[in-house]
């Protein structure tokens, strides 16, 4: 009757409910299930045991050795931490706070930026849930826990078929102590392309109330203009707002003037003056070199009153090197990741850090030991990853060359394999940094990144060089996401753009000056409530309808996903991965104190209609489940 009057109470309709309260009990508001839970996991399981998972085929489940979890007293009280001085002093006092602290502050990025970097983002929220108290226990002088946002968005509904907002929420439950902090693309939220105001602002609204309590945005052009009503939204909703300059060039490389010392002092006086709390620097590609870090850093200190958030990745393998030179210069906090999960693409080594700077007098507040435990949870389970690993092995210095985003070098290595220029791969990179500077030495980080990748990829495919473009570039069809950015749809670039490659690529298209927000029809909410209530055919949250915003057909197929074979988030990796092992028998906790024990007792031969029978025990009853075989 509850479920009833809820969906037929007038208020539901007109969209006048407490929204929140729906967003954090969806469970109260689902229909009755046509099929059971458990018969829907065991035809994932058995596809998963015949077929593999998409993309990468089927492979023999490994058999791994349980995560070693670090021992914590849930009894006791979980320390204190960032978070409550967040909540009692608001956004500046802790800026206050954090500027006040002689030891250097660490975000530890294992949980987003780290594997997001590594493995793909393909790390599951019940690997995370599995850590969150430990982390937060035993590191309660983090300065934050980068966790959210990014591609873990898009990648955890497209790949993982989980719901980012249930990761959001249940981490938070774990870990109430230390500050939650987001990357957020500016007015590309977690997206790929400029989204309408209301959007955004509805999205920092609803990030903020379910847990997110820093925001790092910024813009993929460094476009001031774009990221002010982020950094607006983010104030009103009374969360940290972190702005964000994309470290860009070499301030030490006088032949390259662009991107100068000057430059960074001015920007980071302007996103002081739109109202960070922090200045970020988003060092994306670890271009940052030690001495470039100690000059930006000084020479900030003296411009800007913020404190200052420094992130960079470790691709060249001089990550700690520039940490040690811009803590020397007084940065604020740097962003580290837990030991087995830090170097190479990813950031530097947390542990490393400590030991780097023992004597210095800004050595980081933590228990080492605590960190080393804690790294053994992810040196075991970033093995059920191993498909997901990029293949860097060592130090890339290259990337001084190319300047391609850690996110983004093993990305464009597969997109460059699946439309066959694998083994070309060479020839992408140097197109790469051409492309750069043919669209005038652009700032390279998402979405801005991925347009240049689209160019070199179509370049390198059409056997096309630089005076190709300017000389048959009025016959060629361009990839249509470089159309776009010349039209100014992802804002304007610093220096505007080259105004001959413009003409070549726009032809005859009008481009736009203005903020792409101002052009965008605003989400009509109530609308789009009415029509995910008959596509969802259950109550909708307003997370839902976020998400659905913004990727229609991403949300879509999750959602089609969950309906086929449920939630499936309380499965083991491995099992997500791989399936089962004949005879292999496990216990999966489907809800509180609800546990089923599934057996895998045979299975069959592949019969002519190319279909297989697996033979099942769930919770000893004899079941069976037919799949097709794929392979
Ligand atoms: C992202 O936008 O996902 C990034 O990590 C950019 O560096
Ligand atoms: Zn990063």
């Amino acid at each position: 009757p509850f479920l009833e009057n809820v969906i037929q109470h007038k208020q539901f309709l007109s969209g006048e409910y407490n929204t929140m309260f729906i967003d954090r009990s969806p469970e109260l508001f689902v229909f009755p299930k046509r099929k059971d839970r458990g018969t829907k996991m065991l035809s994932y399981i058995a596809d998963r045991t015949i077929n593999g998972f998409e993309g990468y085929g089927s492979r023999r489940k490994p058999t791994y050795s349980k995560p070693r979890i670090p021992a914590i007293k849930h009894s006791e009280p979980i320390p204190k931490g960032t978070k409550q001085i967040l909540d009692e002093r608001g956004p500046e006092g802790l800026a206050s706070w954090l500027k006040a602290r002689n030891e250097v502050l660490l975000t530890d990025t294992t949980f987003r930026d780290a594997h997001q970097s590594l493995l793909a983002t393909r790390v599951r929220t019940k690997d995370l849930e599995n850590i969150a108290e430990p982390t937060a226990r035993l590191l309660p002088d983090l300065f934050s826990l980068e966790m959210w946002g990014g591609a873990t968005f898009d990648v955890s509904y497209r790949f993982l078929n989980e719901d980012p907002w249930e990761r959001l929420l249940k981490l938070r439950a774990k870990a109430p102590n230390v500050l939650f902090q987001m990357l957020l693309r500016a007015s590309n939220a977690v997206g790929y392309k400029n989204y309408p105001d209301n959007l955004i602002r509805e999205f920092v609204d609803k990030s903020a109330s379910a847990g997110i309590d820093v925001f790092r945005i910024f813009d993929s052009l460094n476009w001031v203009e774009g990221m002010k009503l982020t950094i607006d939204a983010v104030r009103e909703s009374g969360k940290v707002a972190e702005a964000a300059m994309c470290y860009t060039g070499d301030i030490l490389d006088s032949s390259r003037p662009k991107y100068d010392l000057e430059y960074y002092k001015n920007l980071a006086q302007e996103l002081q003056d739109a109202g960070a709390h922090i200045l970020g620097i988003k060092d994306m590609a670890g271009l940052l070199k030690p001495e470039a870090a100690y000059q930006l850093i000084s020479t900030l200190k003296e411009t800007i009153d913020i404190p200052i958030h420094l992130h960079t990745h470790d691709t060249s393998g001089n990550g700690l090197f520039t940490y040690a030179r811009a803590i020397e210069a007084g940065v604020d906090v740097v962003d580290v990741a837990t030991g087995s999960m830090a170097g190479l693409t990813s950031q530097p080594s947390a542990n490393s850090l400590y030991y780097a700077l023992e004597g210095s007098g800004r050595k980081p507040d933590l228990d080492i030991g605590a960190y080393e435990k804690l790294g053994r949870f992810w040196e075991d389970t970033r093995k059920y990853y191993q498909d997901f690993e990029s293949g860097m092995m060592a130090p890339h210095t290259e990337v001084y060359d190319h300047e391609m985003p850690g996110g983004q070098y093993s990305n464009l290595q597969q997109q460059a394999k699946a439309v066959g220029l694998g083994s070309r791969w060479d020839e992408v990179k140097v197109m790469y940094r051409r492309v750069n500077d043919m669209f005038g030495d652009i700032v390279k980080v998402t979405p801005s990144s991925k347009i240049v990748g689209d160019m070199a990829l179509y370049m390198v495919q059409n056997d096309l060089n630089e005076d190709d473009i300017y000389e048959k570039g009025d016959s060629l069809d361009f990839p249509d996401s470089v159309v776009e950015f010349f039209q100014g749809y992802l804002g304007q670039p610093y220096g505007g753009f080259p105004a001959e490659l413009q003409r070549i690529i726009l032809k005859g298209r009008e481009p736009i000056q203005v903020r792409p927000g101002e052009l965008l029809e605003p989400v009509d909410f109530n609308g789009l409530k009415e029509t995910l209530f008959h596509k969802l055919d259950r109550q909708v949250t307003s997370f839902d309808m976020i998400s659905y915003a913004l990727y229609p057909k991403v949300f879509m197929d999750h959602q089609k996903f969950t309906e086929k074979y449920g939630n499936l988030s309380t499965l083991d990796t491995p099992t997500f991965f791989y399936g089962m092992r004949l005879g292999e028998e496990m216990e999966v906790e489907i809800e509180q104190g609800k546990t089923l024990i599934v057996k895998l007792v045979s299975v069959g031969e592949p019969q002519v209609d190319g279909t297989r029978t697996l033979y099942f025990e769930l919770n000893g009853q004899p079941r069976e489940v037919v799949v097709r075989d794929e392979n």
